[in-house]
């Protein structure tokens, strides 16, 4: 059993993969660029093709890239694009054609031995790539260092990202819906799925319900799953963290039972309705207290830094805050056994 750093990487060719092999790395998990068809299978306007999903192929071959740049890849987390799956998540028509392009993704995964299949639930406006959603992209953070930061306040006049309100409970029967197709699918594909918390974890956004912003959100998705060993959670810590709820106390709820198969660590000030994000060793949970209690339970799997901080290092393309998170998180987990 253990603790790792992990990294989320596209490509195993450039800078970030000797990088890593250099800094002690060697698992990694990919995205939908990672896909060496992705700019063809998943151009925004093909979100409804039936050929929007990986092949065998397409994981064989980023997983023996990764392999041969001395990095494992674990899995895949968002391997299909928003514009791919948000039929699925608003319950439109076409979401059956979308999940069967989810289906033949798990099973090109599984084929490949990629077994961890991390995924969100947020809707954003449409085609927009990014995932997390911030007020403000140019806070001071520590020294002049430059980070991001959201306030719900600011967010208050956002307008309607799909066109009307979509509800908690219409969004929970789209999460039902599709977790009832997909589940037998991974359990036949040995494919877990992994859910990763809204960002920001507040109750809507644009007028879209979020699911996953709160423990007792968390825990319905893993009972709608019928506490399924295929479905759990990416335990995103600075999400987590920004919720304001008990950290630890989800932790030692949902490491025993298997369902923490992931996480991303990233420092966060504050929480909702306002907070902004900071160096792993500044964060308002003290992630000493964090690793030891993974430990405690008995996690075993990777962390994954993310959403650094820009110093006045920054250039093109700036590992420094890379760096500084791994050497960090290496150091809690060296420092706990
Ligand atoms: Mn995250």
């Amino acid at each position: 059993m253990s603790i790792k750093v992990g990294m989320h990487v596209g490509r195993a060719k450039g800078p970030m993969a000797p990088f890593l092999v250099q800094h002690g790395v060697h698992d990694v998990i990919g995205g939908w660029s990672s896909n060496p068809r992705s700019d063809a299978v998943f151009a925004p306007e093909r979100g409804l093709s039936a050929d929007a999903h990986w092949t065998v192929e397409d994981a064989t071959t980023v997983r023996d890239e990764f392999a041969r740049a001395g990095l494992t890849l674990h899995g895949i987390e968002n391997p299909l694009p928003q514009w791919c799956v948000d039929h699925i998540q608003l319950g439109l028509p076409g979401r059956d054609a979308q999940i069967e392009n989810v289906a033949r993704t798990i099973r090109a995964m599984g084929a490949a031995g990629l077994t961890l299949f991390g995924y969100h639930w947020m809707v954003n406006p449409p085609g927009r790539t990014r995932a997390s959603w911030r007020t403000t992209h140019e806070l001071e953070g520590r020294g002049g260092a430059i980070v991001e930061g959201f306030d719900r306040e600011e967010a208050a006049a956002l307008p309607l990202f799909r066109g009307r309100e979509y509800g908690a409970e219409e969004m929970w029967a789209n999460y039902a819906y599709f977790i009832r197709a997909i589940l037998p699918v991974c359990e036949e594909a040995g494919v877990r799925l992994a859910v990763h918390p809204d960002d920001p974890p507040i109750p809507t956004l644009g007028g879209v319900a979020r699911l996953f912003h709160s423990f007792e959100s968390h825990r319905r998705a893993l009972e709608i799953a019928g506490d399924s060993p295929y479905s759990g959670l990416d335990f995103c810590l600075g999400n987590w963290t920004a919720m304001g709820g008990d950290l630890l106390g989800a932790i030692r709820h949902f490491v025993p039972k298997g369902q923490i198969l992931y996480g991303h660590l990233q420092g966060v000030h504050g929480a909702v309705p306002k907070f902004q994000e900071c160096f792993v060793d500044e964060s308002r949970v003290d992630f000493a207290t964090v690793v030891r209690t993974l430990r405690e339970v008995g996690f075993d799997g990777l962390l994954i830094p993310g959403h650094f901080p820009r110093t006045v290092a920054t250039r093109e393309h700036d590992l420094t805050g890379h760096a500084f998170a791994i050497g960090y998180l290496r150091g809690l987990i060296q420092a706990v056994g």
